[in-house]
């Protein structure tokens, strides 16, 4: 007979640990519960997307001027609905909205926290059932007088006070940190609830995994050129070749890469000369989480949690994954892109 396992609950999880989040008195709480309803309403959507009419694109695009897809504006619609309600929340800058999004409701009216939200990461591969995510980052205003000015929202990565992200692959997995580790909670649908799978999540020092989109390769940095043929080599003692994976999705790569050991790389491209990923709402927090995870994370040169944000929805280059893979790239970065300028 085996042993029942202890089923620990994410409420269950962050009350236990409410001493891990200083502002306490619930609010994080709050703040994950309703980010975690969200997430169950959007899973059960994704999981019938091919029978409820959620597939296809919008005809819209955002302000990326990327074609927004069904399932992108009903997830931006769920998360910014639940915290809304939740009151914890007062400003929502989210990857499908231009502008942040100010919440003034009678019970947010005490709202200390602002939520940056890509709500649906990978939408590319909505359509084809590939894995897709969401991430989420919290901070905490720096005061406490009328409405957020623009300065109190565009705060540097390392004053996130939590981040975390949903995977919704073969399973359905919530990732948070709130600074003191990475733990991992996995969906169970009889429950309804997110139970504690992965506590003290930790990504190997190296690994054998790359993800990038080899398609750009001509546009790529010369360092990051180099690094890729290191990462094609044949050599034994570093476990050379390397093996690539890459989704294209970056909750996906990330989630399999924090498990596995990995780099995942977004770098310039001619298309994109600051990369493509946004620097709020994807590179931040998943810098956080892969920091706390005992990762790295930089735009080739600088740490990403100590980039100047400017910018609701500026992006960054980014490499990021297991410290001495991050290293091994910065060494590259060095060699040929001291400017980091791009090749020819
Ligand atoms: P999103 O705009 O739906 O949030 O997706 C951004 C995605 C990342 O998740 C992924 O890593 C990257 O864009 C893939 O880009 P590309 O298709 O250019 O390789
Ligand atoms: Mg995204």
């Amino acid at each position: 007979m085996c042993a029942m396992k202890e089923i620990k609950t994410l409420g269950q999880f962050i009350i236990q640990n409410q001493a891990a989040f200083p502002f306490a008195k619930g609010e994080l709480s709050r703040l994950l519960r309703d980010l975690a309803i969200a997430a169950k309403i959007v899973n059960r959507e994704i999981n019938k997307a091919g029978l409820a009419e959620i597939l296809g694109e919008l005809g819209t695009v955002n302000c990326h001027g990327e074609c927004q897809k069904k399932l992108d504006i009903y997830a931006n619609e769920q998360f910014i609905a639940a915290l809304k309600s939740g009151g914890e929340c007062c400003i929502v800058v989210s990857e499908e909205n231009d502008e942040h999004v100010t919440i003034d409701s009678e019970i947010s009216k005490h709202a200390k926290y602002i939520v940056a939200i890509d709500p649906l990461d990978g939408s590319s591969n909505i359509d084809v059932n590939v894995g897709i995510g969401t991430i989420f980052s919290i901070y905490r205003r720096t005061t406490f007088t009328g409405t957020a000015s623009t300065e109190e929202i565009l705060q540097m990565g390392t004053q996130q006070v939590a981040a975390g992200y949903i995977i919704y692959g073969s399973s359905t997995m919530l990732v948070y940190t709130t600074g003191k580790g990475v733990n991992g909670f996995t969906l169970d649908p009889s429950l309804g609830e997110f139970c504690l799978s992965h506590p003290d999540m930790k990504i190997p020092e190296s690994g054998r995994i790359y993800s990038i989109n080899e398609g750009n390769y001509i546009h790529f940095p010369l360092g990051v050129k180099k690094y890729i043929k290191y990462c094609h080599e044949e050599d034994i003692p570093t476990q050379r070749p390397y093996t690539s994976r890459y989704t294209g999705c970056m909750v996906a790569d990330l989630h399999r890469n924090l498990i596995k050991g990995g780099i995942f790389i977004y770098p310039s491209t001619s298309a994109a000369p600051r990369g493509k990923l946004r620097l709020f709402y994807e590179c931040n927090p998943m810098a956080f989480i892969m920091e706390q995870a005992g990762g790295k994370a930089t735009d080739g040169v600088n740490r990403i949690l100590e980039l100047e944000v400017y910018h609701l929805h500026q992006t960054t280059p980014i490499f990021i994954g297991s410290r001495a893979m991050v290293e091994k790239t910065e060494e590259f970065m060095r060699l040929y892109d001291s400017s980091q300028t791009r090749t020819q």
